[in-house]
């Protein structure tokens, strides 16, 4: 009998022992993860369900097409998987149709501007320093470069869309798209508002609800769903689930075009095993527990923004209706890169982002932007998240006051966070 090639241990044998490299690095992760305060917002801590998902068999699985028509066998589980998720969506987002295959979400935005776009179609969004995103037709990327993108502002007098201006811009430049939707707006979109702006020009409307889609699932937030022809999501951030996309309609037509753009357009075989976790976010999602969630996430951000402005930090727009705010640092003299380094070094984690009318290049910026559906999973309500404004405003007037050494002030506070992570642990099964 031939030496089994690879051994048993292949199919036993825990990361620990087989790959001590690998496993130090997500320990670290683990370790940095339980020890700090997650403020970037487009980031969550998921349930020990979805990792299990995210780690299991499908993995294995290959699969292209959709449920019903694929192109390779021993679909059985795999069709029942993907409709579970497909129908998860539907009943969580009231629409007619979804999509569950994007790998993020960009690509269910790409796959979107298949559907409805030819190579040097105008589409109209706002932009990136605004708020917007890069696979709304910013400069460098894909869809900067394949399409001819006009971009909308928001207004200098109070950080807002101005719909007037969205409207004059799209008379002129008659659009083929128009896309509301961004990754540091943080206030209601006039989703009607865009909608008939949308039918006067003759364009369709894309709604990118990724930095809300959980507060659109737990009744938190108004849906773009009724509004928009098309709606696109991510699973990660406030719907609390692992990284992917989802592309929801409600038009039979408009949900073909986007099947196929999808596959066979711009991706290949699906993640299946992301689809099942996907499908376990969407399950969470429908329990009426998360309704509470999506409530203090909101709750939280509030809480939050607050006790910043209360402590003399500029907040674009004077507030949020979302997960999410943007602080700008400029009256304080400091740069994003410096801010949300020193915030790490003290245990909280943000990220550098552009403020409307920022001089500053992308690696530098005069913003933060901060989240709080990580923190609001962990159990943090709104007396933490007001802390915690006060942890992140010490370290900037630390950094104010000593721009070239702000280690005491980091220290203080990286105490600090560490008592609150404790009170309010994550992932002590994985220890
Ligand atoms: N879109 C990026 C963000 O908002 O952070 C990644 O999801």
């Amino acid at each position: 009998m031939s030496v089994r090639i690879p051994g048993p241990e292949y199919f036993s044998g825990h990361l620990s022992q087989s790959d001590p490299e690998v496993h130090a690095a997500i320990t670290g992760e683990l370790r940095r993860q339980q020890d700090g305060i997650e403020l970037i917002a487009s980031e969550n801590i998921v349930s020990l369900a979805s990792l299990e998902a995210l780690g299991s068999v499908m993995v294995n699985k290959t699969v292209e097409g959709y449920p019903g028509k694929r192109y390779y066998g021993g679909v059985e589980f795999a069709d029942k998987l993907e409709r579970l998720a497909i129908d998860r969506a539907k009943e969580l987002f009231q629409c007619n149709y979804a999509n569950v295959q994007p790998h993020s979400g960009s690509q269910a935005n790409q796959a979107a501007y298949l559907a409805l776009l030819k190579p040097g179609d105008t589409l109209l969004s706002l932009a990136l320093t605004s708020g917007g995103h890069l696979s709304h037709g910013a400069k460098p990327n894909l869809t900067g470069k394949w399409f001819h993108p006009v971009q909308y502002g928001v207004r200098k007098s109070d950080g807002l869309i101005d719909m007037d201006e969205v409207e004059r811009i799209a008379r002129e430049c008659r659009p083929k798209l128009i896309i509301c939707g961004g990754s540091a707006y943080s206030r209601v979109l006039d989703f009607a508002g865009f909608r008939r702006i949308a039918d006067d020009v003759g364009a369709y409307l894309l709604a990118d609800m990724a930095h809300f889609a959980g507060l659109v699932a737990g009744g938190q937030h108004p849906s773009p769903i009724p509004h928009a022809h098309i709606v696109t999501a991510t699973t990660y951030k406030n719907l609390r689930g692992v990284r992917g996309g989802l592309i929801l309609c409600n038009d039979a037509d408009l949900a073909k075009k986007i099947d196929s753009a999808m596959f066979p357009g711009i991706q290949g075989s699906s993640i299946l095993n992301a689809i099942a976790a996907k499908a376990v976010c969407l399950g969470e999602a429908l329990k009426p527990e998360f309704k509470i969630y999506a409530a203090r996430v909101l709750e939280n951000a509030r809480a939050l923004a607050n006790a910043l402005i209360s402590r003399g930090i500029t907040i674009v727009s004077g507030g949020t209706d979302t997960p999410l705010m943007l602080a700008d640092l400029r009256s304080l003299e400091i740069t994003g890169a410096l801010a949300s380094e020193s915030l790490e070094a003290a245990g909280l984690t943000c990220n550098k982002n552009a403020v409307p009318g920022d001089t500053t290049p992308p690696t530098i910026t005069s913003g933060l932007r901060f989240g709080v559906s990580a923190g609001t999973t962990r159990g943090f309500g709104s007396v933490e998240f007001t802390e915690i404004g006060n942890l992140i405003a010490d370290v900037l007037d630390g950094l104010s006051e000593n721009p070239n050494d702000n280690s005491a002030c980091e220290h203080a506070v990286r105490k600090k966070v560490l008592d609150l992570c404790q009170e309010y642990p994550i992932y002590s099964d994985l220890d």
